[in-house]
């Protein structure tokens, strides 16, 4: 006699998980951030290299932050307004735009500068994305501004919005700008508190200051206390995790429509950017490699499988870097277009999107 085919959470329930320390996650997933993050690095390594030889003036990116990007990407309420999550990213954010859909040749665009870049047609540094249709906000290159417009989202969220959220992203020294405290300030008014993901990825390291030397504090996310925002640290190095703490803040800001901070704790591989050389450090553990380890001992995955998936995504990266060098580079009299938005209440220039005078 055959039995019945099991119901569709019953099928859930038996899913083959990964475990780490007291959580887990199942196969499936596992392999689909793994996939994410070895494409994640790939593509950075790629842009390193363009950085040296001349295809490229400068690069700055996130080597080390693949677990923790990756499992915010997959988890964003992904859209275009205040019905969905505003994304406030800093410069090593390229795993979460991945994990979000963007195809790795739109970052090759950004490094090339080529007038095809989508996110500021070749004028602004790598890694400084922007899509309209996600909600996420252009980067700067100025640190922690981000946190300043992060409430402002989060009240059009909270407005408009049962459950979407903003989320802004930083690194730890950027904490030290004013920025930062009116952020505090901002998402936790009395009344009038907002669902803003305060996240702060601490790699120890703002440009060469180490961070043991600047923080009085033991945590950053105990400055959130003050102000009554509960927060996590948690290990931005472990994929599974990242998933849990990322999962468990977002369902705090959706719910209770209130601020939270999180804090992974991350590598820094390839140094501060390009102005530093971005060689590749030893002394620091490096994610990719320690979920490749519990992935293998799971004994849900072989060791030659995970070969593959590297050597499609440097297949991939390697076509995108061949078609991104054949495409053209932004003209000299371009530089005015697109500098202001066209505005119909321009009483003296409203049919010039510049703004400025012939
Ligand atoms: C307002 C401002 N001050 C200084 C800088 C120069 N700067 C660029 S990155 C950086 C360090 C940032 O460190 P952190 O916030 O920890 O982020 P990480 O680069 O370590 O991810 C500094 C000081 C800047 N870009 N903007
Ligand atoms: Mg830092």
């Amino acid at each position: 006699m055959s039995m019945p085919p099991p119901a569709e959470d019953e099928v859930a329930l038996l899913a083959p998980e990964v475990v780490s320390g007291a959580e887990a996650l199942p196969i499936d997933r596992c392999l689909e951030m793994h996939r994410l993050m070895v494409r994640a690095r790939v593509l950075e390594e790629r842009m390193i290299k363009m950085s040296k030889s001349g295809q490229g003036y400068f690069w700055i990116g996130g080597p080390g932050e693949e677990a923790f990007n990756v499992a915010l990407g997959l988890q964003v309420k992904k859209g275009q307004g205040p019905t969905f999550d505003y994304l406030h990213l800093h410069y090593r954010n390229s795993a979460l735009m991945l994990a979000l859909g963007m195809p790795p040749i739109e970052a090759l665009r950004m490094m090339l500068m080529t007038a095809t870049d989508t996110h500021s047609r070749g004028r602004n540094f790598p890694s400084h994305f922007s899509n309209k249709a996600w909600n996420v906000i252009p980067v700067t290159s100025v640190i922690e501004v981000q946190y300043v417009m992060a409430p402002g989202t989060a009240l059009m969220n909270k407005r408009r919005s049962p459950d979407a959220i903003t989320m802004v992203l930083g690194g730890d020294a950027g904490t030290a700008e004013g920025d930062f405290a009116s952020c505090l300030v901002w998402s936790s008014r009395p009344g009038n508190e907002l669902p803003v993901l305060i996240i702060v990825t601490n790699n120890g390291w703002g440009i060469s200051t180490p961070a043991c030397t600047q923080h009085g504090e033991k945590r950053v996310i105990d400055r959130g206390k003050a102000f009554g925002i509960p927060g996590a640290v948690i290990d931005g190095n472990d994929p599974i995790a990242s998933w849990h703490g990322v999962r468990r803040a977002m369902e705090h800001c959706r719910t209770k429509r209130r601020p939270f901070m999180l804090e992974p704790l991350v590598s820094r591989l390839n140094g501060h950017s390009s102005s530093s050389g971005a060689l590749r450090v030893k002394d620091e553990p490096d994610t990719i490699e320690l979920f490749e380890a519990r992935l293998v001992e799971s004994g849900l995955v072989e060791a030659s499988a995970l070969e593959q998936v590297h050597d499609e995504a440097h297949a991939e990266i390697e076509a995108a870097v061949e078609q991104v060098l054949t495409e053209p580079l932004p003209k000299a009299e371009d530089v005015e277009l697109f500098t202001y938005a066209p505005s119909e209440v321009d009483a003296v220039y409203p049919g010039d999107y510049t703004g400025l005078p012939r």
